[in-house]
């Protein structure tokens, strides 16, 4: 790298809509990593309002759009024009889409204030690395500059998305400002555990639960990943497993841990209080992936989940793991994989002996089977429940819930197609085989008789 940063570079990375072309955006996303940013990375097929409204609550300097199926003009004017209306002008549009975007477009949009859109040509003359150095020095701008603190408290209140994440960002930078916050009030639920467990998406699968289920109520989520040590770069990939989100009542901030070491950012605690002083109901923290030791999570929340799954190897691992002692609830996500009923027997046997709970009935100990990614999963239903009792009664809040059933099931597989009909294809298939033979038959049948019918003809009329 032969430039150094001036200020932490936030860029938020996508395909346009009705868009799978991603492998392009996937390599400028790289480079940007690899020049010091860090990268929201959001995938293919994104809207013009889901890429502004991350842009806005990530508090990044920049977007970079890849579009190749069309619409070009009309998505990226779009965009410009949503940054408008939610006073974010100052955030930069850039773009490519190889030979789809001519010339002549690419003047239209950069005189309608679209920051750059690179051609094939400018690939050839600048290079990747070129174009990417090029965008990633043009966001090299502090975001804080301006940041209104006059009647901080009552702008955060109204929850306006821009001050909120200039606020984390500011505390990111290391400069604090006094908030009002009610702490004892707002409960912090904090899921941790392995890399790739599935952490991002049972907090996907618990904001949506929770908006289902308390109508004027707010979240805000905070999650961590990890900063590249080498470059100061890193990918932030949770955003792309959150579907529930893009709801008024939902805010989503995420932050590097800028230091590879740890599972947390040193800014958590201050990112905690501005979503308090925002007033959001419930706030959730999710760490990067943890080692078997760690459970520095628990100093900032109230309530604590463990995501892990049925691959930890040996039953002796478990003794390990030190959130086995302390979670508030454990989830053993990616229930659909072989041995996850093993798996149940064995963390609940673990947990039994971490906690001297030698009597307890199995069915009453807080460990569930979960399959984040099955819609309207029994298990992840069974998990919210024991985390709304368990915030509700350690937090001593009282959320009003007008459903209690509890759902003692553990997740099942459900099956798209059930084992009785697997062969459904093969089946329709031997069918449509068997009423053409069928038919077959039938027509030589009837061929022949008329065959006959016409000899008979013959015969009788040379009498
Ligand atoms: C690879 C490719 C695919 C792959 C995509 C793999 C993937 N996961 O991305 C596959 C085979 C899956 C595919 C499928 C389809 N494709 Co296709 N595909 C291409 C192809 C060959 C290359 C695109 C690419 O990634 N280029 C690599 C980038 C790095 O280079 P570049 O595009 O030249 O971009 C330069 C600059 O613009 C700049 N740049 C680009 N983006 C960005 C972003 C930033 C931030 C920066 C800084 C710079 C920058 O970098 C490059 C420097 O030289 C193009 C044709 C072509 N030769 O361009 C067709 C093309 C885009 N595909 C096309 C079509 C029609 C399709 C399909 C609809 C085909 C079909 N009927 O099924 C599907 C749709 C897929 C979908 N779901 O959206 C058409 C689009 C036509 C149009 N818009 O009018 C094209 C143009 C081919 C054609 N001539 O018909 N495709
Ligand atoms: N088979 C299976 N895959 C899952 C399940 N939950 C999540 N995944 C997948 O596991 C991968 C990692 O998930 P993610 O939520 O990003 O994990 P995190 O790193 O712990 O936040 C993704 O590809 C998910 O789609 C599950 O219950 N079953
Ligand atoms: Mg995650």
């Amino acid at each position: 790298m032969n430039f150094t940063l001036k200020n932490k570079v936030r860029i938020v990375t996508a395909a346009s809509l009705f868009d799978g072309h991603d492998a392009a955006i996937n390599i400028m996303r790289r480079i940007m990593q690899a020049k010091g940013a860090e990268v929201i990375h959001l995938g293919h097929n994104r809207s013009a309002a889901d890429i502004v409204d991350c842009a806005i609550q990530e508090d990044a300097q920049g977007i970079a759009i890849t579009s190749y199926q069309g619409g070009h003009v009309e998505f990226f004017k779009y965009i410009f024009d949503l940054l408008k209306e939610k006073n974010c002008s100052h955030i930069k549009i850039f773009g490519g889409g190889g030979g789809t975007i001519l010339p002549t477009e690419i003047e239209e949009l950069h005189q309608y204030g679209i920051c750059r859109i690179y051609s094939p040509d400018d690939g050839r003359k600048m290079g990747l690395e070129g174009m990417i150095e090029d965008v990633v020095k043009q966001c090299d701008f502090s975001t804080i500059d301006n940041l209104q603190l006059a009647n901080i408290n009552e702008t955060l209140q109204k929850k306006d998305e821009k001050t909120i994440a200039q606020l984390i960002t500011a505390a990111e930078n290391g400069k604090s400002i006094n908030l009002q916050i009610n702490k004892s009030t707002i409960p912090v639920l904090g899921i941790t555990g392995t890399g790739g467990a599935g952490k991002s998406s049972v907090t996907d699968e618990i904001v949506r639960r929770f908006l289902n289920r308390f109508s004027d109520k707010t979240i805000a989520v905070i999650s961590v990943d990890p900063s590249k040590k080498k470059t100061g770069g890193a990918l932030l990939g949770d955003r792309i497993r959150m579907n529930s989100i893009h709801n008024p009542r939902a805010y989503m901030r995420s932050l590097a841990t800028r230091d590879s070491e740890v599972a947390l950012s040193a800014h958590v605690q201050e990112a905690i209080d501005v979503c308090k002083a925002a007033a959001f109901d419930f706030v959730i923290l999710e760490s990067a992936g943890v080692g078997q030791s760690d459970a520095s999570i628990l100093e900032y929340v109230n309530v604590s989940l463990y995501v892990m799954t049925p691959e930890y190897g040996a039953a002796s691992q478990l003794e390990k793991i030190n959130m086995l002692d302390y979670a508030d609830v454990i989830a053993i996500n990616k229930f659909d994989k072989a041995g996850a009923l093993d798996s149940l027997h064995d963390v609940k046997k673990q947990y039994k002996r971490n906690h001297n709970l030698f009597t307890a009935k199995d069915e009453d100990l807080p460990i569930v089977g979960t399959i984040a990614s099955q819609f309207n999963d029994t298990g992840v239903n069974q998990l919210f429940e024991l985390l709304v009792d368990a915030v509700e009664k350690k937090c001593s809040v009282d959320w009003g819930r007008t459903d209690t059933h509890h759902e003692k099931n553990t997740a099942t597989k459900s099956q798209i197609i059930p084992p009785a009909r697997v062969r459904y294809l093969a089946e329709i298939a031997e069918t449509i085989e068997r009423y053409d033979d069928w038919a077959k038959e039938q027509t030589d049948i009837a061929t022949k008789m008329y065959q006959l019918n016409g000899a008979i003809n013959i015969m009788n009329s040379k009498h």
